[in-house]
């Protein structure tokens, strides 16, 4: 990494911001395609997301990172989180992803099978995805946080509250949340039970929405 990175952020978070414009075009794609031939699509929508600068410098600093080597240690500089609707499109959407050639998954963290203490649940992939630049092809690294729309908005919530609390929560906001997140799990496994039945009222307004239109 050149010596100029510090003062030059645009054009170090430049290849991250490709890769995530271009990931979540193709991950709407994939969406897309499922859509057109009327079957459920895995992917109910996409954000994406580039790490600030003081953001960067903050987890450095925390884990003893190098400033150069950020590229290398830290893995979420560039972040695509994709939500589904049930737990069983997760696993649909990891094994696309395996299946692809455009991308190469180096890590995979199942925090649905093994939740974090805090009851975050989520799979987790970290990809090395090639940007193609002006001055030739770049590897970027880009963390794929794949969830339910359960387990997104128990972790957004969490992740707000953790600004204020730093994880250092009140014993009873602490219990209300890990309660929070067994009432997802819950949910979750509900929905899974009535798969079917969602699937095909799915077909159904998809269906209506095209005499609509
Ligand atoms: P932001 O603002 O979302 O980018 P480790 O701590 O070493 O086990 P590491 O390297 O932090 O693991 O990676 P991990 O845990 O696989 O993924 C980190 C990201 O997952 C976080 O990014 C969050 O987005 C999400 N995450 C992990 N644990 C929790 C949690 O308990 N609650 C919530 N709300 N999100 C979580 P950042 O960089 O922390 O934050």
């Amino acid at each position: 990494m050149e010596n100029n990175l510090i003062t030059n952020w645009d054009s170090f978070l430049a290849p991250y911001e490709q890769a995530v414009e271009e990931l979540k075009i193709k991950l709407k794609g994939i969406r897309k395609q499922y859509r057109e031939v009327n079957s459920h699509a895995p992917i109910e929508f996409i954000t994406g997301r580039i790490k600030t600068k003081e953001s960067i410098l903050e987890k450095a600093e925390i884990r003893g990172i190098a400033l150069d080597r950020l590229e290398e240690d830290i893995e979420d500089i560039a972040g695509i989180r994709i939500m589904c609707q049930f737990v069983e499109d997760i696993h649909e959407v990891v094994r696309l992803l395996r299946a692809r050639n455009d991308l190469h998954i180096i890590i995979e963290r199942d925090y649905i099978t093994h939740k974090k203490e805090s009851g975050y649940r989520s799979y987790h992939l970290v990809i090395e995805y090639p940007v193609q630049r002006i001055g030739g092809e770049k590897i970027v690294m880009c963390e794929v946080q794949i969830r339910t729309l359960a387990m997104n908005f128990w972790a957004t919530i969490e992740h707000t509250l953790n600004y204020k609390y730093q994880g250092e929560y009140p014993q009873v906001l602490h219990d209300r949340l890990i309660r929070a997140a067994e009432a997802a799990f819950l949910l979750d496994t509900e929905m899974s039970e009535i798969r079917e039945e969602i699937m095909e009222a799915n077909y159904f307004f998809s269906d209506k929405k095209k005499n609509v239109n």
